[in-house]
Formats: structure tokens, sequence, C-alpha cells
């Protein structure tokens, strides 16, 4: 139970957000904290740092599930030292992320004889990135992962250049388009990055990078919320979460009518319940909005106070879809639209409901030599990596992409559900 003292506070800082969900929309994110704490207890499951840091900033806690991921995460970051595994900028800012809400130094992260810095480690990888792009155009990763780089580097204390850092998120195409489609993701997180940058400059001298970052937002922003649907919904719904973080920290900026927070959240809310955020790498990206919190808000705890098991955690029965006997056909075809050496297609027959990647399976089974493909486990799912052992090439950004018909799937192959008749394509593009 809360204490009344509790309960006050909590309704007063209800009370001067611009937007949070209410008391009964409570479910909707208990709902969430139970599919992402379901993901810390598996044992099997890639321990996740966007859970650990949703949990953290959620309202309830369960400290003890916290713990049991924390340890988790502790131990694959000094496994994927240990054995040189990777462990890209981004996936090292996560990790530093998680530890510090976490109330866990990220400068000591420790199993029984090995300690690990993951700020200075931090350090060097956004250094290979910058390196990268000195000598190719191209970050190692994404601009996405620089965001969350330097994101991680402003809270917890690393080195970073406020000049480099103006630079590095200067309005240009080629940083924010994906595959030729503006990135919301990708903004929302150079917003956030470049917001806390200049929370921390408070040198005078700094004025000609502080405009560059102003400016370098506002664009940002404008094109974010070109972005916006008449619902409300920034991007697509997977986006939307962290740019509602973006518009929260980046307020000031904003034109005074320029996005409806209340509808955002609403059209947010009204998708749980249809199980668009059952993934639960998608439930930790749209939580810390639902109460106005950001991922600035790592270093806001007070972790002496830092006890309760608020929420409680049901171990959901999985709720297993009725086995069909039906079964559809679908139409599967492969091409390579970069350098056109082939273009393969068949028509497959899988059970009712199943996943695109049950398609892609039945497929290769039927001809492994046109359709065989090869996948990497992520925190999304399956992505797919290699058809016919032409790989994807991250730096230049060709990559297999999913689609149905002419559309984009906004879901990865573990997830979406086809129906019958469909025509499905995974075309190697950039
Ligand atoms: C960059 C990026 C890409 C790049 C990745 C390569 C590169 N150059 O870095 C490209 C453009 C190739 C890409 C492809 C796709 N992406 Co993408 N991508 C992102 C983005 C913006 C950042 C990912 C990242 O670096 N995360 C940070 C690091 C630290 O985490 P990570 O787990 O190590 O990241 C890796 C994986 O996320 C993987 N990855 C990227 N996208 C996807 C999508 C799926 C479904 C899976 C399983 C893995 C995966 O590549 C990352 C780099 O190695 C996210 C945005 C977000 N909110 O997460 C979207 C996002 C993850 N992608 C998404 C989607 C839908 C796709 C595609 C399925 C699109 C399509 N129709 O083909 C494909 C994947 C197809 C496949 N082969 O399986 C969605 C996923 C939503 C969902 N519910 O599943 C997101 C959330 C964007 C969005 N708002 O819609 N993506
Ligand atoms: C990249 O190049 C710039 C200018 O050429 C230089 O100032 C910077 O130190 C270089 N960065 C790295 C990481 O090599
Ligand atoms: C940077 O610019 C912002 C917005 O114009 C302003 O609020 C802030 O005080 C400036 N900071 C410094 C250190 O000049
Ligand atoms: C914002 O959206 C909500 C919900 O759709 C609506 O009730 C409200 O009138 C809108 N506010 C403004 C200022 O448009
Ligand atoms: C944190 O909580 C402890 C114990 O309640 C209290 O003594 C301390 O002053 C708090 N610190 C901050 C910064 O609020």
């Amino acid at each position: 139970m809360r204490s009344p003292l509790e309960f006050i506070f909590l309704l007063l800082i209800k009370g001067c957000l611009p937007c949070a969900v209410n008391e009964d929309q409570q479910p909707l994110e208990t709902y969430l904290l139970n599919k992402m704490a379901q993901s810390a207890m598996a044992s099997e499951a890639l321990p996740n740092p966007n859970v650990l840091l949703a949990l953290r900033l959620a309202q309830d806690h369960s400290l003890n599930i916290e713990r049991r991921l924390l340890k988790k995460l502790s131990k694959d970051a000094i496994d994927r030292m240990k054995n040189v595994k990777t462990f890209s900028s981004g996936q090292v800012a996560l990790y530093a992320l998680a530890h510090q809400a976490a109330c866990s130094n990220p400068r000591r992260v420790s199993d029984e004889n090995v300690l690990l810095d993951l700020v200075s480690l931090l350090e060097q990888k956004f250094d290979m990135e910058m390196k990268n792009i000195n000598n190719s155009n191209n970050p190692l990763t994404n601009y996405y992962q620089l965001g969350l780089s330097i994101l991680a580097l402003c809270q917890l204390q690393g080195t970073f250049s406020p000049s480099q850092i103006a630079d590095l998120f200067s309005p240009d195409e080629k940083k924010y388009y994906l595959s030729g489609q503006f990135s919301v993701d990708t903004a929302a997180l150079a917003i956030l990055a470049q917001i806390c940058v200049q929370n921390t400059m408070n040198d005078a001298a700094l004025v000609k990078e502080n405009r560059t970052i102003s400016a370098n937002v506002q664009w940002l922003l404008k094109k974010m919320l070109e972005h916006k649907s008449n619902r409300g919904i920034i991007g697509n719904m997977y986006s939307t979460g962290e740019a509602m973080q973006a518009l929260f920290v980046a307020d000031k900026y904003l034109v005074p009518g320029s996005w409806n927070c209340t509808q955002t959240l609403a059209t947010v809310l009204s998708e749980i319940p249809k199980g668009t955020f059952d993934n639960p790498m998608a439930a930790a990206q749209l939580l810390p909005s639902l109460w106005g919190r950001t991922y600035l808000d790592v270093n806001r705890f007070n972790c002496s106070k830092d006890k309760g098991d608020h929420f409680t955690y049901f171990a959901l029965q999985q709720i297993m879809p009725f086995a069909s006997q039906r079964s559809i056909t679908v139409m599967y075809t492969v091409t390579d639209s970069y350098s056109n050496r082939f273009s393969e297609s068949t028509t497959v027959t899988v059970p009712e409901s199943s996943v695109f990647f049950r398609v892609m399976e039945a497929a290769q089974e039927k001809d492994p030599k046109k359709f065989r493909f090869t996948y990497e486990q992520s925190q999304w799912g399956p992505y797919i990596t290699s058809v016919q052992d032409l790989r994807a090439d991250n730096e230049n950004c060709i990559y297999w992409k999913l689609l149905s018909g002419k559309t984009p799937l906004s879901k990865g192959a573990g997830e979406y559900v086809v129906s019958d008749g469909e025509s499905l394509l995974v075309k190697f593009t950039t």
C-alpha cells in the first residue's frame, strides 16, 4: 500500500504533467509491466536493458524482478567483454543507463572476479563510431545508436565535446533517413541526447554550440511533427513512445498547439488491448511516456529510498491461440533488387494465424536452394540476415526488407501474422 503522503505526492506530480494515464487507465500500464516482467523472468531470453530501464521508470516497482534482471545484465555485459562478443555502442549505452536507473554504478559492473567500467567502454565505442564517420562518412552502427551513446555519456558524466555533438546531429537526410523514410525513432533519440547536452552546458563560451544545438532540435521537432497522423501517432506505433519523450524534454521549443499530448496518449493506450505492444521491447519503449517520464530521468531516483514491491507480477497464463485446423495459402517472393541476381516466387500453405517467419521456413523446406535464409535473435525478435547467402550489410544499410504487397511491414518476421491470399516479399535493398 502507498502511504497517504506518497499518494498526495503522486497526485501533485500528476497534476502538473501535461498528460499522463489516469486511475482508470492504470490496468493498461500494469498489462505492459507484466509483459516486460514475464520476459525478464524467462530464463532463456536475452536480458533486455530497455526492459530494466522501463521497469525503473515505471510508477510501480517490483524490486525483486528488477534485481534479478540487473544481475543477468551484469553477467551478460561481462560475458560479452570476456568472450569478445558483439557489444555495439548503443547496446553498451543501454546497459549503462539501465545500471544507473537500477541504482547500480555503471562504472563498477562486476561478477566474482571481473570489474567492468561501462562508461569508459562507451567512450571507446563512441570514439570508434566517430573514427568511422571520419573515414567513411558512416557510423559503424546508425544515428539512433549515436543518440543513445550521447544520452548515456551525458547522464553518466562521460567525456564528450559539445561542439562535436552540435556537428554530429546537424540536419542531414543521410543521418535521419532509413531506406528513404524519415526515422522518427532516430530523431527522438537525437533530441533526447542534445537536450541532455544542452542542460549540462553552463559555459558562456559555448554560445555558438548552444545555438547550433537549438537549431538542430528545432529542425528535428519540425520533421517529427510532419510525421504525425491525425490520430496523433508520430511516425508509427513503435516510434511514438520515444517521440513523446523527445517532445516532453523539448517542450520549450514547441509551438503552442503543435502537439496534442492527450490525443497521442489516448491513441497509444487504445492499442494496448489489441496486443500492439505485447512484444516486451515495444512495451519497454512505450512505457516511460505514459507517465510523462523520459530517459533523462535515470538520475532522478533517490536510491536510499529504494524499497517496496508495489507492483505485483502475475505469472500470466500464456493464452495459446486456438490451434486452428484451417490452412491458408500465401504467395512468397525473395528478390535481390540491389544487384538483381535473383528473384524467386512460390506459394506455401501454412496453418491459419502463422507468422511470416513460418512462411519463410515452409518455403525453405520446400526448396532450400532458392529460399534458404539465416537470422539473428535480437531484442525485437528474429532479424533476417541473409537469403541465398546474400548477407545484409549494416554499415552500408543494405538489408532484407519485409513487405506485404508494396507495403513495408512495421513488425518483424517473428511477429507479423499473415493472412490467406497475401503476397509476401523479402527484398534485398538499401
Ligand atoms: C536502425 C534500424 C534499422 C536498420 C538496422 C541496420 C542498421 N543500419 O543499423 C534497418 C534499416 C536495416 C532496419 C530494418 C528493419 N526494421 Co528497424 N529499426 C532501426 C532502429 C531505428 C534502431 C535500431 C537500433 O540500432 N537499436 C539500438 C541497438 C542498441 O539495439 P539492437 O537490438 O542491437 O539493434 C539491432 C536490432 O534492433 C536490429 N533491428 C533493426 N530493426 C529491426 C526490426 C526487427 C523486427 C528486428 C527483429 C530487429 C531489428 O538492427 C539493430 C542494429 O543491428 C529501430 C528503432 C527502435 N525504436 O528500436 C527500428 C525498428 C526496430 N525497426 C523496425 C522494423 C519494423 C524493421 C523492419 C522489419 C522493416 C521492414 N519492413 O523490413 C526491418 C527488419 C527486417 C529484417 N531483416 O528482419 C521497427 C520494429 C517494430 C516491431 N514491432 O517489431 C522499429 C522499432 C522502427 C519502427 N518504429 O517501426 N531497421
Ligand atoms: C575526426 O576528424 C576531425 C577533423 O578532421 C578531428 O578533429 C577529429 O579529432 C577526428 N575524430 C576522430 C575520432 O578521429
Ligand atoms: C542555451 O540555449 C537555451 C535555449 O535558447 C537557453 O535556455 C540556455 O540558457 C542556453 N545555455 C547556455 C549555457 O547558454
Ligand atoms: C486534444 O485531444 C483530445 C482527445 O482527442 C480532445 O478532447 C481535446 O479537445 C484536444 N485538445 C485540443 C487543444 O485540441
Ligand atoms: C533520499 O532519501 C533519504 C531517506 O529517506 C533521505 O534521508 C535523503 O535526504 C534523500 N535524498 C534526496 C536527495 O532526496
